[in-house]
């Protein structure tokens, strides 16, 4: 397709949202300019492409689609069923799983869909079964009772939130935690890294019906065989969220036991992170699982998003193609050099640096929480996001670390150099702020000092960085 195509659509697009209300045409625009001038470090965004993109922008968006491929709740959804078969065979091409559902919103909505397909399958089928009924209605109320019962008081072992597991992974804050009774595992206060045989103690101990394994904030390799067989060791069926390294598990940097599809009953993930795709979520299973992962939709899913569903099936197909594994190892270049350049001058990383797409610096080595942190590098155009570190003592919202990841920077096309770049540039702001006070004199976690004039130098650095890789550079809103 030509450049021309790409600008022409964009520009269309444009002006007929400006003709209705200019104001969201030229938010639209702002927020081209603010990723094309900022540097990305957030680890779960990216760049999706201009085809995935447009598949999103037209009237699938019109049409309601409940059920699955074939068999829907509403007529007339031939192309729907087109395009959500598309996406769920390039989903099972690419990861090489037996079956795939791609209707999910989101990955807390993809999580919600392997819950309650697991606890279907091995709560409420055998309820059934022993009341010798098909379905829920056909029981008696005494039964229902005690199943609903039964269903609210299973249990779940995951990764623990500071040690770089996710909110939807069983705590109380998230629906997950007030569905299961949870538990979670750490990891070693002296390496950062997962230790398996305290996994397995858990698990002999707690006894879960799911094992989760998964994150979004921990920098290393994470070996699925063991796990599965830990959850094998104790009767648990053995999810994976693979939210953020979907990219990598795609493009072969992930296998054998790294890779978590031929080792998980269940995996989920989002699309939209190191997979590039659009905004969304997804379940890939084992076939026996399959049944109940499809019925996501109205168990706890609102009506699918075809126009998504076209956009995943577009990014999963070019996914598919050789150049995306050379894009996943890249990531993961990046990653890395981005580590060596932050430890070279003195950072302190969570686990001494990483072999996935992020890296999680313990900012407490600057004297700053990840609050201030953030704040200041993004005075600096350096966008990031705080994040807890293992045992963190100042919590959740102030943190004490700076999560950043390479999808984004990578898709931009920059390299290992720049990386090293990237490190000096965060470590001059970090060096250069110092932690602010409140008005009593107290030290605040929030307030911050830096001079403006150094933080205005290193955007315009940032920006230097990126000219030579322009965002989107065949769209032209001129
Ligand atoms: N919001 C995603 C992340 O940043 O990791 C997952 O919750």
């Amino acid at each position: 397709m030509s450049r021309n195509a790409e600008s022409t659509a964009f520009r269309s697009a444009l002006e007929v949202i400006r003709a209705v209300e200019p104001r969201v045409a030229d938010a639209i625009g702002a927020e081209l300019t603010d990723q094309r001038e900022s540097l990305k470090l957030i680890a779960s965004e990216n760049y999706a492409s201009p085809a995935t993109l447009l598949a999103m922008g037209n009237w699938f968006s019109d049409k309601y689609a409940e059920g699955t491929v074939g068999r829907r709740f509403y007529a007339g959804c031939q192309n729907v069923d087109t395009v959500e078969a598309l996406a769920a065979e390039h989903a099972r091409e690419l990861f090489g799983a037996a079956h795939a559902y791609v209707q999910p919103h989101s990955g807390i909505d993809a999580n919600l869909v392997a819950f309650w397909a697991v606890l279907a399958d091995r709560v409420e089928s055998p309820a059934l079964k022993k009341a010798q009924v098909r379905q829920v209605n056909d029981l008696t109320e005494a039964d229902w009772f005690a199943l609903r019962r039964e269903l609210g008081n299973q249990r779940m072992l995951g990764m623990s939130l500071d040690a770089g597991g996710h909110l939807t992974h069983g705590f109380r804050p998230n629906i997950s935690g007030k569905m299961f009774d949870q538990r979670s595992y750490g990891t070693d206060p002296a390496t950062g890294l997962i230790d398996y045989d305290r996994v397995a103690e858990a698990a002999r101990e707690f006894k879960p019906l799911i094992l989760v394994g998964g994150y979004s904030a921990y920098p290393r390799k994470v070996n699925f065989r063991i796990l599965r067989e830990i959850a094998d060791s104790v009767g648990a069926t053995f999810m994976v969220d693979m939210a953020h390294f979907a990219g990598l598990v795609a493009g072969k940097v992930f296998t054998g036991d790294f890779d978590p599809v031929p080792h998980a009953h269940i995996v989920t993930t989002t699309t939209h992170k190191s997979l590039r795709g659009p905004r969304g979520g997804m379940v890939l299973c084992q076939p026996e699982l399959a049944d109940q992962v499809d019925r996501g939709c109205p168990m706890v899913l609102g009506g699918p998003l075809p126009h998504v569903m076209a956009a995943k099936a577009v990014a999963l197909a070019e996914a598919r193609r050789p150049d995306f594994a050379d894009y996943a190892q890249r990531i993961v270049d990046n990653a890395q050099a981005l580590a060596e350049g932050l430890l070279r001058r003195g950072a302190k990383l969570v686990t001494g640096g990483t072999d996935n797409h992020l890296v999680l610096i313990d900012v407490s080595g600057y004297g700053l929480t990840g609050r201030q942190a953030e704040q200041a590098l993004l005075d600096s155009g350096i966008v990031t996001n705080r994040n807890s570190v293992p045992q963190d003592p100042n919590g959740a919202w102030y943190t004490s670390g700076i999560r950043i990841g390479t999808p984004a920077l990578t898709t931009r096309g920059l390299g290992t150099a720049e990386m090293d770049q990237t490190a000096e540039l965060i470590h001059t702001v970090l060096t250069q702020t110092t932690a602010g006070a409140n008005a009593d004199g107290t030290a605040s976690k929030a307030k911050y000092n830096l001079d403006p004039d150094l933080a205005d130098k290193v955007a315009r650095q940032a920006t230097d960085l990126l000219a030579p890789h322009p965002l989107y550079p065949a769209i032209d809103l001129a």
